[in-house]
């Protein structure tokens, strides 16, 4: 029956992506290694974060432990974890993360092919209060024999893979390998993310729209004429719904499943907008354009960005491939 089949006949992360790369005959399994030390980090980042509440209860978090020392903030300790994880996977060369303000170079012995960007916790003004949070990564090949900083100054589009991980009610991982975009949702019981979201298609257009409101007063003219159109829609339509969790992650993926817009857009006090392009604005546009939607600058496809640093910042308009489309119509008038 075909139905306990799906129940008995699990699609572990591990056994997708194992599948995938076997249709590329040049693969040795290194990907998937590298995925599975992704993975722990996001499973033990995932336990770390439910047992976040109970840190005073059981004396984390700011208090001083036996041996006198300070316990490590969450954000601290998550991108601890992921970079022991991905260094000793042995197929890395390049780390970038938002927690560290230099990029870290494997050593020779340990080094692989794979540069990974990635903010470990992502969401950090939700952290303590129980709201949703996530991690984000995404992966770039080494370009020549020596790992440079070129390696992962590289526009998005050259990316391998993408995703994200949300430990929201349930932990999510949502991967595009740049063959659609797939989600697994972790069983505790197994602790195996189990694919659950196969083949994620973003509604081609939405009824939701998602931005921090409060910024309004100093967003540039083609922003509030498009936020504008989403609350009072000049073409018969029906107001857009307003969401906003302030978590990248959880408000990326709601409008992946439901389609609409998030944009984290430029102001006159910020540019350049708030989110890192390396690894806030490419994994997630990468996973966008894989799902079938856009994501926009506000002058440019987000892919075809070229950073010069690595904590680079952009404005970024992403969704469902209808309303980018709207938004990139007001840019393209409006200057
Ligand atoms: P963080 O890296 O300090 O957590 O900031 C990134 C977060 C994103 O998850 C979210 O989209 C954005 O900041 C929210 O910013 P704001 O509070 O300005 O609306
Ligand atoms: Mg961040």
């Amino acid at each position: 029956h075909a139905a306990d089949a799906h129940r008995t006949d699990l699609m572990t992360i591990t056994r997708f992506v194992l599948n995938e790369q076997s249709k590329y005959p040049e693969s040795k399994g290194d990907f998937t290694i590298l995925l599975n030390n992704i993975v722990l980090g996001c499973k033990f980042v995932c336990s770390a974060v439910n047992k976040a509440g109970l840190a005073k209860l059981i004396g984390l978090a700011g208090e001083t432990n036996v041996q006198g020392e300070e316990q490590k903030k969450l954000d601290v300790l998550s991108n601890e974890v992921f970079v022991k994880a991905l260094i000793s996977s042995g197929r890395t060369c390049i780390l970038v993360s938002e927690e560290d303000e230099e990029a870290t170079f494997v050593s020779p012995p340990m080094r692989g092919k794979y540069c990974v960007v990635f903010d470990p916790l992502d969401g950090s003004s939700n952290i303590d209060c129980g709201v949703s949070i996530g991690t984000i990564f995404g992966i770039y090949t080494m370009k020549g024999s020596d790992p440079t900083i070129e390696d992962v100054l590289q526009p998005g589009k050259d990316m391998l893979a993408a995703g994200y991980c949300m430990y929201g009610s349930s932990c999510m991982l949502v991967l595009s390998t740049g063959n659609g975009v797939n989600g697994f949702t972790l069983d505790p019981s197994l602790g195996e993310f189990i694919l659950t979201h196969s083949d994620i298609k973003i509604p081609k257009k939405g009824k939701i729209y998602s931005v921090n409101e409060g910024n309004a007063k100093n967003w540039d003219v083609s922003t509030a004429k498009y936020v504008d159109n989403c609350k009072y829609p000049k073409d018969g339509s029906l107001p857009k719904s307003l969401r906003y969790v302030g978590s990248m992650v959880a408000d990326v993926h709601r409008t992946l499943l439901y389609g609409g817009v998030f944009l984290y857009p430029a102001d006159k006090k910020s540019p350049n907008g708030k989110l890192r392009v390396l690894y806030e604005v490419f994994p997630m546009s990468f996973l966008m354009e894989q799902a079938g939607g856009q994501a926009f600058t506000g002058k440019q496809r987000a892919l075809e960005l070229v950073p010069k640093k690595i904590h680079e910042r952009s404005p970024i308009f992403l969704g469902s491939y209808d309303d980018i489309e709207e938004i990139k119509e007001i840019y393209a008038a409006e200057g």
